[in-house]
């Protein structure tokens, strides 16, 4: 099939879902067309399957805010029609899927009828998507998709409270590719970071208010005074300089390496031992997957759809939001004993492999199937 993903291309989860989902389709035979502003960060090396079309937005004084949705929705008719495109998958409702629908209408004057998946999570619904300046938008937006898939039930449940949905909901959750990670990673260069008697604590993030940060270092303060560790902050954000000054506050900016953004997640996350993540609210928690599949422990708020991936006493612990107290002391509860540390380390890996890539495609292929077998029926 040929499809067309619209996704942010940033660090982000949404960018890294809908990226690895290309690649795999790509590898499956699918012809991908990304259309974004970047090419996405995780993507690659381009190829016969995997192409991708840059949004350019032409700097115009006269207009304030630069049209980025009219940009999107052309170039979308256009890649549609020069490739021959069957079907668009949207990540992001706003402005991805209302961008998508006036390309979709746009197309239907050209006689091409082209069915539109839109894929939620998160933020877009959560945060953004409710304020009453977006919500009749994004509402109209979803209602307008010919399929809907959130990446979690509590997604899903959230969408349904906070708009008036008149389409079903299909939740397929977020995926790993677990033939991607050895759990020996011959490269992990530990003795780098800490010392051997260190644990190393993780938090990787875009840093935004939504991550708590001064939660992830008042935890790892508490951790510290117990036993001897390091934490390493991974990503870049609004609260980024404030966390180093709260470190410095706290006495502990000797103990806490500020990393910045990285594309080597997984080389950072093979010598980790613990992954905080006290997160205000989280549709899925795709960071906490990644570290668990490098077979890293999670302490994290129970919030939105993470305890649906990391699996309360068995992958790591929850606790309720803004328990510093509860999280560093669950924490210490796996970090204290070599025995109980690798089992939570396998535990977390064995989770993991449940959201294997295997799983997963499957069902987005299915939904692919479906909706364009009924393209003519939802012409909205
Ligand atoms: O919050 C982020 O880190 C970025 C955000 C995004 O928009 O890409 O992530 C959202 O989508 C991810 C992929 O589905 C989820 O794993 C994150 O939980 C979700 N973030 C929030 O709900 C706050």
């Amino acid at each position: 099939m040929k499809i067309a993903i619209v996704c942010y291309p940033t660090f982000g989860g949404s960018g890294v879902v809908a990226t690895e989902l290309g690649i795999a389709l790509a590898e499956r035979g699918h012809e991908v067309h990304f259309v974004t502003y970047k090419q996405p960060v995780r993507l690659g090396l381009l190829d016969n399957n995997i192409h991708f079309h840059e949004v350019h937005v032409p700097e115009y004084p006269l207009f304030h805010y630069q049209p980025y949705e009219l940009a999107l929705s052309s170039k979308l008719v256009d890649t549609i029609k020069l490739y021959d495109i069957e079907l668009l998958h949207v990540h992001y409702a706003i402005p991805h899927a209302y961008a998508g629908y006036m390309a979709k209408k746009m197309l239907q004057e050209y006689g091409i009828f082209i069915p539109m998946i839109t894929t939620l999570h998160g933020t877009d619904i959560t945060l953004v998507g409710k304020h009453p300046f977006y919500k009749p938008a994004v509402t109209f937006s979803i209602n307008k998709s010919d399929v809907v898939t959130s990446v979690s039930e509590a997604l899903k449940k959230s969408t349904l409270e906070l708009f008036d949905i008149e389409r079903e909901i299909e939740v397929i959750p977020n995926f790993i590719e677990t033939s991607k990670y050895s759990p020996d990673y011959s490269d992990c260069q530990r003795s780098l970071m800490a010392k051997d008697n260190e644990r190393i604590i993780t938090h990787i993030s875009n840093f935004r208010k939504v991550k708590r940060i001064p939660d992830v270092i008042h935890i790892f303060y508490r951790i510290q005074k117990e036993l001897p560790a390091k934490l390493i902050m991974v990503g870049e954000g609004p609260e980024k300089e404030k966390a180093e000054q709260l470190c410095d506050k706290l006495g502990i900016k000797e103990k806490v390496l500020f990393l910045g953004n990285s594309t080597e997640i997984d080389r950072i996350l093979c010598f980790s031992d613990l992954f905080l993540l006290p997160s205000e609210t989280e549709s899925f928690g795709l960071a906490a997957l990644e570290a668990m599949i490098n077979k890293v422990a999670v302490v994290s708020s129970n919030t939105g759809g993470i305890p649906e991936v990391n699996v309360d006493g068995v992958s790591g612990y929850l606790a309720n939001v803004g328990d510093v107290e509860d999280m560093a002391a669950k924490a210490l509860k796996i970090l204290k004993d070599d025995t109980i540390l690798e089992q939570f380390k396998q535990n977390a890996y064995n989770v993991a492999t449940k959201f294997d890539i295997v799983h997963i495609l499957p069902m987005y292929e299915e939904i692919y199937e479906k909706a364009y077998k009924s393209r003519f029926k939802n012409t909205f």
